[in-house]
């Protein structure tokens, strides 16, 4: 998707200007992808000395329907992704199983995925991330196509 490779490119400027000093990476230049109901923004990891890993992103839902995350899968690797829905949720479906469970999408909402709630996490990821690495992970919902996204990796955990 050529939009989400210039915005790939804008937060590339963003990670160099990080090596150069300025920390904050700017919302403004963060990466995104959409398929005409949900937008991704910004799916980065940091980087840590481990095979596994939490993505974390936001995913805005610009229809007016209900949307649910079923599942992630990465490509061309042999990571294991599973979605975990925020602790202390309704309970869901699902939700105990080794293949995680799902993230709902209110219709007109924007769902923040991080360490401090609902989240992805990577499994047996095939090396330990370094900082600026990235990998290729496809979304999967309920209602609407899937997402190719790239998740990159990142030093700092932002702002
Ligand atoms: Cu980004």
């Amino acid at each position: 998707m050529r939009l989400g490779f210039i915005r790939a490119m804008s937060c590339w400027a963003a990670a160099f200007a990080a090596v150069l000093g300025f920390c904050a990476q700017p919302l403004a230049l963060a990466h995104g992808y959409k398929n005409g109901t949900i937008e991704v923004k910004h799916p980065w990891m940091m980087a840590n000395a481990t095979t596994t890993g939490i993505i974390s992103l936001k995913l805005k839902n610009v229809s007016d329907h209900a949307e649910r995350l079923l599942s992630a899968t990465a490509k061309g690797s042999s990571a294991r992704l599973r979605v975990v829905p925020a602790v202390g949720s309704a309970p869901q479906a699902g939700t105990a199983s080794p293949a995680g469970g799902w993230i709902d999408i209110p219709a007109g909402q924007t769902v923040e995925l991080s360490a401090k709630g609902a989240h992805i996490v990577a499994e047996g990821l095939p090396k330990s991330f370094a900082a600026y690495d990235r990998f290729a992970v496809t979304l999967v919902f309920a209602n609407s196509r899937a997402i190719d996204v790239e998740v990159m990796v990142e030093e700092h955990s932002g702002p």
